[in-house]
């Protein structure tokens, strides 16, 4: 098979780090092509873009996730050993324990935490008076939700602690020098903590309630049968967690496109759920969040004249596939209606992945995601009158998770529950 790869390709890592969101749509774009090669972190990468190639990504017999993830992302957000770098019997099996715990019950248990803490927090924040930094609220919101639905009982009164350890791992994880030192100290902390509690469950030295996720994590049997070591039982542990602290990302955007777009204020606090939806579907695609996931060529193959040669990392342009003029009409234009009218594809919206979640590796957590973003939703416009403070909102997209450049704050004059 001919591999026409260029003998010599220089690296573009800080160009990519400098606009994670849009290195790879644009040039796709620029060159009409939805896939070009480049070098990231020193190592050839095939980067891909658009509904066909994520097709294409998620063929599990064309690419494999073991060893796809660079290794500052597995030292930091993933952690190493999960589910996002296993394959075949051991993956299915592994997000089967995932899916379980993200929806049905699992998912109900996790919204009526959160609504206890919304509950809670929004006391404290009317006795404050003062001016919210919403991103380190639903940071800390959300742990207190996070760690009470997983049963983790030394959590407790611990809270800037473990907010601080648990939005480490992704807040940091891509930030330069000591922010980066920082999210790969806080994961080696939190796998600690999370090792030591998961092998007092199983001797019986803990009074874990059996249906909290800690349990269900520390009894899982792999595909072998086995129990998971008890370090890869906090990385799946963490697996839950970080990522609901995670949502507190899309919270802020959820603030930004409400303040940006007033006019959808009225309906949606009139309970207009069909809107309510499509409102946060819009924020899903068009506010940048997860910008690219990672995976290795399984055997060598041709693709639209590209040689894909085994081994070789591919990643997949998730923001730049929720803005690709094939599938979204006007897709730099915030315009929540485009959802009534329009459904998605699994290739086409992947804000958090695409293709499906339990037999492939879609994010296992969008229902989480969007089940949270509809409480905030209703806390805000139906239990909260605030005022967004910034003047400045304009995103910062060379940072990961992109968020305001200026922390977005808030005022909370009334709570009513
Ligand atoms: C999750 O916790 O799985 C979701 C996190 C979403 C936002 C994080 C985006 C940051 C990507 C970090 C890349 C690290 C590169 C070294």
């Amino acid at each position: 098979m001919p591999d026409q790869s260029k003998p010599f390709l220089p690296d573009h890592t800080v160009a990519f780090l400098s606009d994670p969101y849009r290195f790879i749509g644009e040039r796709c774009r620029a060159e009409t092509c939805d896939v070009f090669e480049t070098r990231l972190l020193f190592k050839r990468t095939l980067c891909l873009s658009g509904p066909e190639a994520a097709a294409l990504f998620y063929d599990l017999n064309r690419f494999q996730r073991q060893d796809a993830a660079p290794e500052p992302v597995r030292a930091t957000l993933f952690g190493k050993g999960g589910v996002q770098g296993l394959d075949d019997a051991a993956h299915r099996q592994r997000k089967a324990l995932f899916m379980r715990l993200t929806h049905g019950d699992a998912l109900q248990g996790l919204l009526a935490h959160a609504a206890d803490a919304w509950r809670e927090c929004a006391d404290e924040w009317l006795v404050l008076g003062e001016e919210l930094v919403f991103y380190d609220a639903m940071r800390t919101l959300l742990t207190r939700a996070a760690c009470r639905w997983a049963g983790l009982p030394q959590a407790e009164g611990d809270w800037p602690e473990r907010t601080r350890q648990l939005s480490a791992l992704f807040d940091e994880a891509a930030a330069p020098g000591l922010g980066h030192v920082r999210a790969r100290m806080a994961r080696g902390e939190a796998e600690t903590w999370l090792a030591d509690l998961i092998e007092d469950a199983r001797a019986g030295r803990t009074d874990l309630p059996e249906d909290c996720a800690t349990w269900a994590v520390a009894w899982h049997r792999d595909a072998d049968d086995a129990l998971m070591p008890p370090r890869i039982a906090a990385v799946e542990l963490l697996n839950l967690l970080r990522p609901t602290v995670a949502v507190s990302v899309y919270l802020v955007l959820l603030v930004h496109a409400l303040a940006l777009h007033p006019q959808y204020r009225a309906p949606l606090a009139a309970g207009d759920s069909v809107l309510a939806d499509a409102f946060i579907q819009e924020v899903r695609r068009w506010y940048p969040f997860f910008p690219a996931v990672a995976a290795r060529v399984r055997h060598d193959f041709l693709w639209q004249g590209q040689f894909f040669r085994e081994g070789r990392r591919v990643m997949l342009d998730l923001y730049g596939t929720n803005h690709d003029p094939r599938s979204w009409a006007d897709p730099e234009a915030f315009l929540p209606e485009r959802f009534l009218s329009q459904t998605p594809t699994p290739f086409n919206f992947i804000p958090q992945g695409g293709a499906e979640a339990a037999g492939n590796h879609r994010c296992p957590g969008e229902a989480i995601t969007v089940a949270l973003m509809h409480q905030a939703m209703q806390m805000l416009l139906q239990h909260l009158e605030y005022e967004v403070t910034t003047q400045n909102l304009a995103l910062d997209y060379s940072r990961l998770p992109a968020l305001p450049r200026e922390p977005l704050c808030i005022r909370v004059n009334t709570v009513r529950f």
